[in-house]
């Protein structure tokens, strides 16, 4: 019998879950409405399909992992909200009235245009960019001036820190300052944020070379070539050789005539990886890199003394334009 019980009452969630139970038995979401639906449900996409691929849960049990993961975290309000979002209202910010928020200047605007990417100054405090990289250090049991600490088994051979719920990660999420720069570049602010992890890349040693991400997309590079961010918030300084944060900045405007130049019987990631030079970008604790999915990027050799130490989030509107085919 199929479990019709629900609590959160939302429809898609129900959807969802069969979708991931039996494919085929429903009509699945639309790729925006699940990014959504899980952003609105503070849900890692990756927790989220490991949960439900390996538990295999009925509707009921998932219902309540999802509030027990969010501890109380679930307000009424913010299940309202999403609910009205997913009834096609235009929903206001998650975070209140953005109009007194300084977000993107002029010049900050006119550089995303040219480059594809921005940084956010002070998108979060430093105080808040401290708390955050001290929850990651102690949650790899790593002391930030113990250089053998940086090296233990907790990080593996790996820059990610899939730490999502500290509370210290969690009110990033809610910076005022980020929600207004990705307004301005949505152009719209029923945003959704994204529950990322945090990632720390230390500096390179010949028994902990430079992992990755190298060079990359996260995006299908099939047309219509959409609009879509991604972020990464610096917890402390970043210099350039420091395993900053690193893209093809322009790239987001040449992308379609680049494919064209592509070789036969090579792919585009592969031709990317040859031909391509990224430009690792600097930047102080508490600032944003914001940067169009459609730019190559990756993180780079941290060849000073201290980790890099940085959380990861995107937003999202409700709905969004992407193409449906996936191309790499
Ligand atoms: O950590 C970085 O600098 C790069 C992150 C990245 O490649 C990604 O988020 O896809």
């Amino acid at each position: 019998m199929v479990d019709t019980v629900t609590s959160l009452e939302i429809d898609e969630l129900h959807t969802y879950w069969a979708c991931q139970r039996a494919p085929g038995s429903a009509a699945p979401l639309p790729q925006d409405i699940q990014k959504t639906l899980l952003a609105g449900l503070r849900l890692n996409v990756l927790e989220t399909l490991r949960y439900l691929n390996y538990e295999k849960p009925s509707y009921a049990q998932f219902e309540a992992w999802i509030r027990e993961r969010n501890d109380g975290e679930l307000t009424d309000a913010s299940l309202d909200r999403l609910r009205r979002a997913l009834a096609g209202e235009r929903v206001g910010s998650e975070v209140g009235s953005l109009d007194h928020v300084e977000g993107l200047s002029k010049d900050d605007l006119a550089h995303w245009d040219e480059h594809g990417y921005v940084i956010l100054r002070q998108a979060i405090s430093a105080e808040a960019a401290r708390n955050a990289e001290m929850a990651i250090y102690d949650h790899l049991g790593m002391n930030p001036d113990d250089s053998e600490s940086w090296y233990r088994e907790s990080l593996g051979h790996s820059i990610w820190v899939p730490l999502l719920r500290h509370p210290a990660l969690v009110a990033n999420r809610s910076a005022p300052r980020i929600h207004k720069a990705h307004a301005q570049l949505w152009g719209r602010e029923d945003l959704w944020v994204t529950i990322d992890q945090g990632g720390l890349n230390p500096p390179e040693r010949e028994d902990w070379p430079f992992p990755g991400p190298h060079l990359h997309w996260d995006a299908t590079l099939a047309e219509p070539h959409c609009l879509e961010l991604q972020g990464i918030l610096y917890l402390a300084d970043v210099e350039e050789d420091q395993g900053a944060f690193s893209c093809v900045p322009g790239m987001h405007r040449t992308l379609k005539q680049w494919l064209s130049t592509v070789p036969a019987g090579v792919s585009a990631q592969q031709h990317a990886h040859r031909t391509l030079t990224m430009k690792p970008i600097a930047a102080k604790r508490g600032d944003m890199i914001i940067w169009h999915h459609l730019l190559p990027h990756g993180s780079s050799p941290n060849r000073a003394q201290r980790p890099r130490v940085a959380q990861y989030m995107s937003l999202r509107p409700t709905r969004f334009a992407y193409a449906d085919k996936w191309t790499s």
